[in-house]
């Protein structure tokens, strides 16, 4: 991909959007396009086909969606289902009406079915029923990878997808009612510690298992593939190897300085016991994550405090 080429990066304000950008920077790509919600609202398809006509992007990162943990995606169902298909739909079909050549459309490892063997491969992509906790947000997300594979063979278009695990780091999001596991428990044990609580809640049994990767590692990954020139097909992107709930929360308050007892809050869904991703396809084109999962909650916990206040 030359250096100047125009890279629309859609969601650069969110963690992994602004990950990419950070990326895409220090790999010296100077013609980096992005747009805030107020500029432009994906939910739109006309001002989004009008945005991309006139842009012309010669690559197209899809960071924006409407991600959160288990319990947003339990509970604002319609919400996830319906902005995600409608980002991804505006975006894609505008891409091609455009003549975007080439797209990463970004997924999630919930897509695979929830009791598939594991480690999971690519190719168990709908072969059982999905996680009913978040069942609408994969839903979308396999629309999207459908909609790619449906342009690149209808219109020779030229569209990848990745498939990322559970994802932490710089910018995430701390809301402890939308948030994923990772910031939710940093953020948790940190206020345990400054407030001298005695324990520290963690939501469900602690035994579901869950792979993390640094979204750094995934910003690298994701411009690996595009300099790689991908053109089709998924790539799942983790780090190889998963903890339980109660491992993560040990680590994390052992990371924080935060030294009460654990109380599990059963009253909370464990959702898939496990996603595991096999993560040979990307390592066997010459790709590996390489931020250890205790230096990345560390330099996570850096930035919470950073941005949230010690
Ligand atoms: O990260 P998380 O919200 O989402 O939850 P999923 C992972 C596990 O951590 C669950 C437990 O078993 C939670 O019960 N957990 C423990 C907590 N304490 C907490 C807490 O304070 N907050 C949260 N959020 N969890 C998501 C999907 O599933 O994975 C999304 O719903 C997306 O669509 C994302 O795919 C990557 O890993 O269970």
């Amino acid at each position: 991909m030359e250096k100047n080429a125009r890279i629309y990066v859609a969601g650069h304000r969110g963690m992994v959007g602004s990950a990419l950008v950070r990326r895409l920077q220090q790999a010296g790509y100077g013609n980096i396009v992005v747009r805030t919600r107020a500029e432009l609202d994906l939910l739109n398809q006309s001002a989004t086909a009008a945005f991309l006509q006139r842009e012309k992007p010669d690559f197209i990162f899809m960071a924006a969606a409407k991600v959160g943990g288990i319990h947003a995606n339990n509970t604002l169902r319609a919400d996830f289902i319906y902005e995600n298909l409608m980002v991804e739909a505006n975006l894609i079909h505008g891409a091609w009406q455009a003549g975007v050549k080439q797209l990463c459309f970004l997924g999630s490892s919930c897509i695979y079915p929830r009791d598939c063997p594991q480690p999971i491969r690519e190719d168990y992509l709908l072969t059982g029923p999905l996680e009913p906790t978040n069942e609408p947000y994969a839903i979308a997300k396999i629309a999207g990878i459908k909609l790619c594979e449906s342009y690149n063979r209808q219109h020779g278009a030229r569209y990848f997808s990745v498939m990322p695990t559970n994802l932490y780091g710089p910018n995430d999001n701390y809301d402890l009612a939308s948030s994923h596991a990772m910031p939710a428990l940093i953020r948790k044990a940190h206020e345990a510690k400054q407030r001298g609580d005695k324990e520290l809640v963690v939501w469900g049994s602690g035994k579901p298992r869950r792979e993390f990767l640094y979204v750094d590692d995934l910003a690298d990954a994701c411009v690996f593939l595009m300099e790689q020139g991908a053109a089709d097909g998924i790539y799942n992107v983790g780090c190889g190897e998963d903890v339980t709930i109660r491992e993560l929360a040990e680590t994390v308050m052992s990371v924080v300085g935060f030294t009460g007892r654990i109380a599990f809050d059963a009253s909370k869904p464990d959702g898939t016991p496990r996603k595991l991703l096999d993560v040979s396809r990307l390592r066997d084109i010459g790709w590996q994550a390489r931020i250890p999962l205790r230096e990345g909650i560390a330099q996570a916990y850096r930035d919470y405090l950073a941005r949230h206040g010690g």
